[in-house]
């Protein structure tokens, strides 16, 4: 057996909490159903898309009694984009629920993402490899991939796959994008007379996808806690040397969850909310002065030295830059092939301004992305993911907003003191982290839920576990169906149903613990050092969630 730290070695025997339903083995469970479930807005038209499993129950467990005989099940799983904390106890959950039931039950894990599935390449998931990722970060187990499963071709070669291995059910590990096609897949299977189900597991450490019956996505605890003790240190360092201003950027491509939560938990002189930016209408400018203005004052304090948090997909809410890639996209999507043949950063920088230029309507677009430095209009051109999204983790808007705040300062005769950046980005460092004891505990309890879900014959479900902000006793496990968040968004040109991405709420109470405390932060030294998750130890620390799940559901 190969190496593992002490850590991991005292963390593999770590017994994840689950919900009361859940404590008897899958086999008790009872599962109520509920009032037929549909979406907030476009009703008929979703209803339209999904014939076969729209208007479906909620789903609610209790422990009941046992079932009697059980039939093995064999359950394919995917785990689908970008990595969270805690996956690996998905598959735990589910893997120990499945050999509860019938020992001869299996897993079958997809590699590479939904693309495993597609191509039919898996690996059978043993005890022993199993036992080998309990309670352990990162997608290593079977990998992930972004490949969106979406054409009837694609669905077919699936159905291929599926009969093959003669499976009963794909658990889908995924984010919204990832969820929104496991419906649509499952939708697929039924029209096609089959009988396998699809079940979506919540996941993302962006936070994104949360709703009434979501309350958070897994690995957001984890990654924000991972970002947040990091950020704690750096505040500390800054107030040791006193000469530098920390410009971080934090992930969450779409959603500044992230940066919220971190500048809750470490009270940063300045945190970016994109959310905000977009909704007050800001220009790159007008954020530049407003970061300015912090270092300015901080500065007549005698303190040169400071925390900026800045949300990844920042840029893309700021209406001018918004504007602006949405152009670039049609452009590059336009121009693909003339576009690949050029070599140099310069000359595809010049063709994209010939481009803007040449379009009466993007006059003004041209002139914000010649007013940008190259670096970044090169980062604005860079491949697109399979979605169609900017790859907002590969644009440095640290850097751009640390050379645009140094510009400014330089230029203002009022300001004193003295100005030197360092810049990060904290994103990857938490994506793989080893799984906090709460979503050690959500995961593998979420993992619970897919197979009872699968176990009871549902489809187009996700599993839901509700009242996370109290204690696992009070945990309440049951199922979704996807159809019901469901909305009608513009994606390609084409109005198509997908499950609506959760910003933040600037009415909600989570933005306004900020914005209460944000204008004592930008001046005093009031920082929070959260320091490391800790894993043992008091369950006011091991067991701590979010100040974001505490305000929205405590
Ligand atoms: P998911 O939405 O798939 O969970 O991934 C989110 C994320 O971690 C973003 O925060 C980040 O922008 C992106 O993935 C990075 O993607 P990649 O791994 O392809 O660089």
């Amino acid at each position: 057996m190969s190496q593992v730290s002490i850590l991991e070695k005292h963390r593999k025997q770590y017994q994840p909490k689950v919900p009361p339903s859940l404590r008897q083995g899958i086999a008790k469970v009872k599962v109520v159903e509920g009032a037929a479930a549909e979406p907030a807005k476009d009703r008929e038209t979703i209803r339209k898309s999904f014939p076969n499993t729209y208007g479906k129950p909620l789903l609610s467990f209790q422990a009941g009694v046992d079932a009697g005989e059980t039939t093995p099940l064999r359950i394919g799983v995917v785990l689908s984009g970008g990595q969270a904390p805690g996956g690996h106890n998905v598959i735990a959950g589910l893997f120990d629920s499945v050999k509860s039931i019938h020992p001869q039950s299996q897993i079958f894990g997809f590699l590479g993402g939904p693309g495993g599935l597609e191509k039919g390449k898996y690996e059978t998931i043993t005890a022993e490899r199993m036992d080998a990722y309990r309670n352990t970060g990162g997608f290593d187990i079977i990998g992930s991939g972004r490949t969106k499963l979406e054409t009837p071709e694609q669905f077919d070669r699936c159905i291929e796959v599926i009969n093959s291995l003669a499976l009963q059910a794909i658990v889908i590990i995924g984010g919204d994008d990832s969820n929104t096609n496991a419906a649509i897949l499952a939708e697929y299977l039924k029209a096609k007379g089959l009988t396998t189900s699809v079940i979506g597991v919540p996941k993302t450490i962006d936070g994104d996808l949360k709703n009434m019956h979501i309350p958070v996505s897994f690995g957001f605890d984890t990654a924000v806690k991972t970002y947040a003790e990091l950020i704690g240190n750096i505040a500390r360092d800054a107030g040791s040397a006193k000469k530098y201003w920390h410009f971080i950027k934090l992930m969450g491509r779409s959603a500044s969850h992230i940066a919220l939560e971190a500048g809750l938990q470490t009270h940063a002189n300045v945190t970016l909310i994109s959310e905000e930016v977009e909704k007050r209408n800001l220009s790159l400018e007008q954020i530049v002065d407003d970061i300015a203005r912090v270092i300015s004052a901080r500065a007549d304090a005698g303190k040169n030295y400071g925390v900026v948090l800045i949300p990844e997909g920042l840029i893309e809410f700021i209406p001018s830059f918004k504007t602006l890639i949405g152009r670039l996209n049609d452009l590059l999507a336009k121009n693909e092939a003339a576009f690949a043949k050029l070599e140099t950063a310069d000359v595809k920088i010049a063709a994209m301004s010939g481009w803007l230029e040449a379009e009466a309507l993007s006059a003004a677009l041209g002139k914000t992305f010649a007013s940008l430095p190259k670096t970044i209009q090169l980062q604005l051109l860079l491949d697109r993911d399979p979605h169609g999204n900017v790859q907002v983790s590969l644009i440095d808007t640290d850097a751009l907003l640390a050379e645009l705040v140094g510009r400014k300062l330089k230029a203002s005769p009022a300001y004193k003191g003295k100005f030197s950046s360092q810049r990060h980005f904290f994103g990857y460092e938490g994506r793989a982290a080893a799984p906090s004891n709460f979503d050690a505990d959500y995961c593998y309890s979420l993992g619970c839920v897919a197979a009872v879900l699968v176990k009871s014959g549902r489809t187009g479900y996700m599993a839901s576990i509700r009242n996370v902000s109290k204690g696992v006793d009070q945990w309440a496990a049951g199922g979704i169906p996807i159809s019901m968040m469901f909305n009608m968004e513009q994606r390609h040109g084409h109005r198509k149903p997908v499950i609506q991405k959760a910003l933040v709420e600037l009415e909600g109470p989570a933005f306004k613990a900020l914005a209460a405390g944000r204008s004592r932060w930008e001046i005093e030294d009031a920082f929070i050092y959260p320091g490391p998750i800790q894993y043992f130890g008091p369950s006011e620390v091991s067991d701590a969630i979010t100040q974001t799940l505490e305000l929205e559901q405590g």
